[in-house]
């Protein structure tokens, strides 16, 4: 079945959140939807007020616009638009787009009756970003502490908000969250490859098969996790990944205030070794 008919056949009216089947229809390939509608209206919005931002901003240079949040002095209230309000509508559309796009998602699984596996991690990396925008602004009580959109900008604010809790790489949740992201590209090189060389044994020879994909793995290290366990790692990697990400910021200034380094006092200060002669405490 060509793809074209192998999509008509599964373009099945229902599965709808909101609206019925008023907005129940696709242009061209696209599933629209209630939050297809909304989807496009946030991101237009949100787009067009960036570009309105950069044309009021000293510079066209993409690598140098920016679009800064308020001063932290102005706390959690409104800006004015020029100040940091600019930031904060277009915050709301960012997050409007976001979260259109996954129920938009949600709406197609039901459609098609399938789970909603991609719903759901796409939502672990849209709280990813509001832990940044909106939570830790929030429980730190200002917006001025939320990232700048620009290129150039969000990179400084990365690396100041870094340094500002010492070195970053010394909190443990940071550590873990890593550890997720590394793992993850091992898991997702070692998938990829595997499947690109079972796909391409070689010109003129035909593809190779999951048994040979299981032997592989079998034959080097005892053990394979299977066809359908290698997706299962690989959303449970990617999903902590984005998670303990959140985290790690989310505590940052809201429950640890201090350099990330004198967390691991806890370890100096452990009793079999804290009192020991030439030991931290003397
Ligand atoms: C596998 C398998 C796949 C794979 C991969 C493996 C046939 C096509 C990559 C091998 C993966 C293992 C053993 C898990 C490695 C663990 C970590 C934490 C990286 O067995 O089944 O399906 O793609």
């Amino acid at each position: 079945m060509a793809l074209l008919s192998f999509e008509r056949k599964y373009r099945v009216p229902g599965g709808t959140l909101v609206g019925g089947n008023l907005f129940d229809f696709w242009v061209g390939p696209f599933y629209v939807g209630f939050f297809g509608v909304t989807t496009f209206f946030f991101a237009a919005l949100g787009t067009l007020l960036i570009f309105y931002g950069a044309a009021m901003g000293p510079t066209w240079n993409p690598w140098l616009v920016t679009i800064n949040p308020p001063v932290v002095e102005n706390g959690l209230a409104f800006a004015p638009l020029m100040q940091g309000g600019l930031w904060q509508i277009i915050t709301f559309c960012a997050i409007g787009a976001f979260v259109s796009w996954a129920l938009r998602e949600v709406e197609i699984c039901r459609k098609l009756g399938i789970g909603l596996h991609v719903p759901i991690a796409f939502g672990v990396a849209i709280f990813a970003y509001v832990m940044l925008v909106v939570i830790r602004p929030i429980l730190m009580g200002s917006w001025g502490y939320a990232f700048p959109y620009g290129i150039f900008s969000h990179l400084d604010w990365v690396s100041n908000t870094g340094y500002t809790y010492g070195n970053f790489h010394y909190n443990p949740v940071h550590m873990l969250a890593v550890t997720f992201f590394f793992t993850n590209a091992l898991a997702l090189s070692l998938h990829g490859g595997l499947i690109l060389s079972a796909a391409n044994p070689g010109k003129g020879k035909v593809m190779k098969t999951p048994d040979h994909e299981d032997t592989f793995f079998r034959d080097l290290i005892g053990y394979s996790v299977g066809t359908l366990g290698i997706h299962r790692l690989g959303m449970l990697l990617a999903m902590n990944a984005a998670f303990w990400s959140a985290v790690c910021i989310g505590i940052s200034g809201t429950i640890w205030f201090d350099q990330w380094v004198d967390w691991w006092n806890w370890w100096l200060n452990l009793p079999i070794w804290a009192n020991v002669h030439g030991g931290i405490n003397g």
